[in-house]
C-alpha cells in the first residue's frame, strides 16, 4: 500500500491546530428586560444575563464553544441558532426548535457544546417562531490567527444594524397571518438602529486601516450602508474571505455579514457620518413620519461637531455576484442532483396569506426531524417519513447539489441555508422569469463564484446556488425575512442521513431530549410521531386547506374580507389600515 504525502501531512496539521484549542464557556440566562434603543419607545426585549444588547460570542478558530442556556422568559420557549457555522459532527447543535431539538422550555435549561473550525463574522439568535426581532441577537466572532489581509488592517471594529419594532412578535405575527391581513403586508419597523442604539460615534486614528465587521441581525429590512468620504474595500462576506474589491455603498440584507477595510484620512479637520437606510422597496406601504436612517459617526475629534448626513440621490450599491473568495474555490461544474423551488404567496382557505414552495408551505413536525432521522434505520433515506409539509428533500453524501430558486413574487428574500456556505452561481435581474436552463446553457458561470450563506433574490428573478453535500446533517433553507419562516418559506435539507446516524445515534445529551419530554413532544417516530409504520402520516401537522378549486384567492379574500367587514363594520377597516 502507497502511502502519499498529503495522508502523511493531514495529522500532522490536525495535531496543530488541535494545540491551539481552547474552550470557551459562557453562562446565559435568557429574561426579559425593558429597553428604549431608539428613543421612541421603552418595550421589554429578551435580554442575558439582565443585560441588553446581549453580549458578543467571541472565539478563536479551532476552539470549542460551550453555552449553557437558562430559559427564564417565564412564558416563551426559546433556542439558540448559530448563524453561518457548519457545525460539522454536531447537527444536533444547530437550534431550530422541531428540526434539530425541541425548544428550551420555561425554565429548563440546555448546554450548546461544539467545535468551530471556520473564522470569520457571524451572528447568533433565537431560531423559534418569530422570536429573536424581540432582541434575542448577537455579533459571533472566530478570530484568525491566520487572517489573510491581516497585514491590510491595523484594528477591527464589530458593528450591528437591525430594524426595530415598537410592537411585540407575538402579537404582530397574530395580525401578519390573519384574516384581516389578505394581502400579506409585513409589519413595517419604526426605526434603524446600529449597536441598538443611535448616532452611535466610532473613535478613530487618522492614517490607521479599520476592518468593519458588520452584522446585519434585523428581522426583515435590508439596508444600504455608507461611510461619507470613505472608500471601503470589501474582504468577508458571511465567513468567507474575497479578494479586495472597492465599494462606495454595500446593500446588506437581513442575515448577512460584510468585513469591510477603511482607511481613515490623514487630518483630524472634520468628523464623518455614515449610514444605514433601510430599504423601503420591502414595505408595502411607507407610514407617514418613519426614518429609516440611522446615522453614526467616525470622530476623528471629539471637540469637533458631527454633521448630519448628505442626501444620498438614488441608491447604487455594490453587486457582490463578482466577488472572488481567496482559496478560489472553483466552481462545481458538475451537478449531481438538481433542486427547483418554486416561490409563491398565496392565500389558504382560513383566508391567511403564506408562503410557498412549490405549493407546500413549511408546517413544523410533530418530530424534530433529526429525532426521526436517527430513529428512522434504513428508512431514513424515505422523504415520505419526514411529512407532508416540510419541503423535504434527501441528499446523498457527497454529491453536489444545486438549488435553482425562482422568486414568483415581487418582492426582493434573502435566502439562508444551514450547515454551509453555497457558490452563488447565478443571479438574475428582477423580473427576468423563471430560470431557463436551456437558454442558460451558453451562459458563462463564474470560474471561481462568490460563496456566502445568505444571498438575495432579485422580485420576480431567480437564482442558481451550488454546495457539497459534505456535511450530514438536517439542514434549513430559508427565507431570512423572520415574518416569511413563520409564514412557510421553509424547506429542509436532509443530507446523508445515514452517515447522520453514525454520527449521532445515542450521542443526543440528556438535557436536550429531556425539553421534549417536558412538552410532551416525541422524539422518535416519523413526522407525525408514528414508530410502527413509517409511511403513515395520519395525524401529522398539516397547514389550513387550499381554497376550494375555482375560487380565485382574490376573490374570496374579498368575499371573507366584506363579510367581516360587515359584520364589525367601519372599525376593522380602519384597523386594518393601521396595521398595513
Ligand atoms: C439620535 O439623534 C437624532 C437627531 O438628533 C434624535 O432625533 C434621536 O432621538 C437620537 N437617537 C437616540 C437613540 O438617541
Ligand atoms: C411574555 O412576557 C413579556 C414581558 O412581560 C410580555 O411583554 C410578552 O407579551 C409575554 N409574551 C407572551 C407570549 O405572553
Ligand atoms: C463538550 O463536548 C466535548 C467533546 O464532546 C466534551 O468533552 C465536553 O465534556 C463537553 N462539555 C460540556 C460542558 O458538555
Ligand atoms: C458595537 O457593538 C459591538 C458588539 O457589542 C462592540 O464590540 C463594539 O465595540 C461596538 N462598537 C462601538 C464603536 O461602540
Ligand atoms: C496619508 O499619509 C500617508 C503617508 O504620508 C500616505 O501614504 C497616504 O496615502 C495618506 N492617506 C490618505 C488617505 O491621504
Ligand atoms: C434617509 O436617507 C436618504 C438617503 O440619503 C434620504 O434621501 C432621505 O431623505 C433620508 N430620510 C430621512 C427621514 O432623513
Ligand atoms: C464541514 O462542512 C463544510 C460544509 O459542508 C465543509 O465545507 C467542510 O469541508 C467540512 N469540514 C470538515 C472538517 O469536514
Ligand atoms: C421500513 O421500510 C421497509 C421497506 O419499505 C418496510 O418494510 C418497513 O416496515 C419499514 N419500517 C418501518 C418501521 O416503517
Ligand atoms: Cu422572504
Amino acid at each position: 500500500m502507497a502511502i502519499s504525502l498529503s495522508n502523511l501531512l493531514l495529522p500532522i496539521s490536525l495535531l496543530l491546530s488541535l494545540a491551539h484549542c481552547a474552550t470557551v464557556t459562557y453562562n446565559f440566562e435568557v429574561a426579559w428586560v425593558y429597553a428604549n434603543p431608539d428613543g421612541l419607545q421603552t418595550r421589554p426585549v429578551i435580554g442575558i444575563n439582565g443585560q441588553w444588547p446581549i453580549p458578543t460570542i467571541r472565539v478563536t478558530k479551532g476552539d470549542q464553544l460551550v453555552v449553557n442556556v437558562k430559559n427564564s422568559l417565564g412564558n416563551e420557549t426559546t433556542s439558540l441558532h448559530f448563524h453561518g457555522l457548519y457545525l460539522n459532527g454536531s447537527n444536533h447543535m444547530d437550534g431550530p426548535d422541531q428540526v434539530t431539538q425541541c425548544a428550551i422550555q420555561p425554565g429548563s435549561s440546555m448546554t450548546y457544546n461544539f467545535t468551530i473550525d471556520q473564522p470569520g463574522t457571524y451572528w447568533y439568535h433565537s431560531h423559534v417562531r418569530g422570536q429573536y426581532p424581540d432582541g434575542l441577537r448577537g455579533p459571533l466572532i472566530v478570530d484568525d490567527p491566520d487572517d489573510p489581509h491581516k497585514d491590510l488592517y491595523d484594528e477591527e471594529i464589530v458593528i450591528t444594524f437591525s430594524d426595530w419594532y415598537h410592537g411585540m412578535m407575538n402579537d404582530l405575527l397574530a395580525g401578519f397571518i390573519s384574516i384581516a391581513n389578505p394581502s400579506g403586508a409585513e409589519p413595517v419597523p419604526q426605526s434603524a438602529l446600529v449597536n441598538d442604539t443611535q448616532n452611535l460615534t466610532v473613535k478613530i486614528q487618522p492614517g490607521k486601516t479599520y476592518k468593519f465587521r458588520m452584522v446585519n441581525m434585523g428581522a426583515f429590512a435590508a439596508q444600504y450602508v455608507w461611510f461619507e468620504d470613505h472608500t471601503m474595500r470589501v474582504v468577508e462576506v458571511d465567513g468567507v474571505y474575497t479578494k479586495p474589491a472597492e465599494a462606495s455603498m454595500i446593500y446588506m440584507t437581513a442575515a448577512q455579514r460584510w468585513s469591510v477595510l477603511v482607511t481613515a484620512k490623514n487630518s483630524t479637520d472634520r468628523n464623518f457620518a455614515f449610514v444605514g437606510s433601510m430599504d423601503k422597496d420591502l414595505f408595502d406601504q411607507v407610514p407617514e413620519g418613519l426614518n429609516p436612517n440611522v446615522t453614526g459617526w467616525l470622530v476623528y475629534d471629539e471637540a469637533k461637531d458631527k454633521p448630519a448626513p448628505r442626501d444620498v440621490e438614488s441608491f447604487e450599491p455594490f453587486d457582490d455576484f463578482g466577488l472572488v473568495p481567496v482559496d478560489k474555490e472553483e466552481l462545481y461544474d458538475h451537478v449531481d442532483h438538481t433542486i427547483q423551488l418554486d416561490l409563491k404567496m398565496d392565500n389558504l382557505a382560513d383566508g391567511a396569506n403564506y408562503a410557498f414552495f412549490n405549493g407546500i408551505t413549511y408546517v413544523h413536525p410533530k418530530v424534530p426531524t433529526l429525532y426521526t432521522v436517527l430513529s428512522a434505520g434504513d428508512n431514513a433515506t424515505n422523504p415520505v417519513i419526514y411529512g407532508s409539509n416540510t419541503n423535504q428533500f434527501v441528499l446523498a453524501h457527497n454529491q453536489v447539489v444545486e438549488i435553482i430558486l425562482n422568486n414568483d413574487d415581487p418582492g426582493k428574500h434573502p435566502f439562508h441555508l444551514h450547515g454551509h456556505a453555497f457558490q452563488v452561481v447565478h443571479r438574475s435581474e428582477e423580473s427576468a422569469g423563471f430560470y431557463n436552463a436551456e437558454t442558460s446553457a451558453s451562459e458563462v458561470l463564474p470560474p471561481t463564484p462568490m460563496r456566502r450563506d445568505t444571498v438575495l433574490v432579485h422580485p420576480n428573478g431567480n437564482i442558481v446556488l451550488r454546495f457539497r453535500s459534505d456535511n450530514p446533517g438536517v439542514w434549513l433553507f430559508h427565507c431570512h425575512l423572520e415574518w416569511h419562516v413563520a409564514s412557510g418559506l421553509v424547506a429542509t435539507m436532509i443530507e446523508a442521513p445515514l452517515d447522520l446516524q453514525k454520527q449521532l445515534r445515542g450521542k443526543v445529551p440528556p438535557d436536550h431530549l429531556q425539553n421534549c419530554k417536558a412538552a410532551n413532544i416525541a422524539t422518535e417516530g416519523n413526522a407525525a410521531g408514528n414508530t410502527i409504520d413509517l409511511a403513515d402520516l395520519k395525524g401529522e401537522n398539516t397547514s389550513p386547506k387550499a381554497l376550494p378549486a375555482g375560487f380565485e384567492a382574490r376573490g374570496i379574500v374579498a368575499l371573507v374580507f366584506s363579510v367581516v367587514a360587515a359584520f364589525v363594520g367601519m372599525g376593522v377597516i380602519v384597523w386594518y389600515g393601521m396595521l398595513v
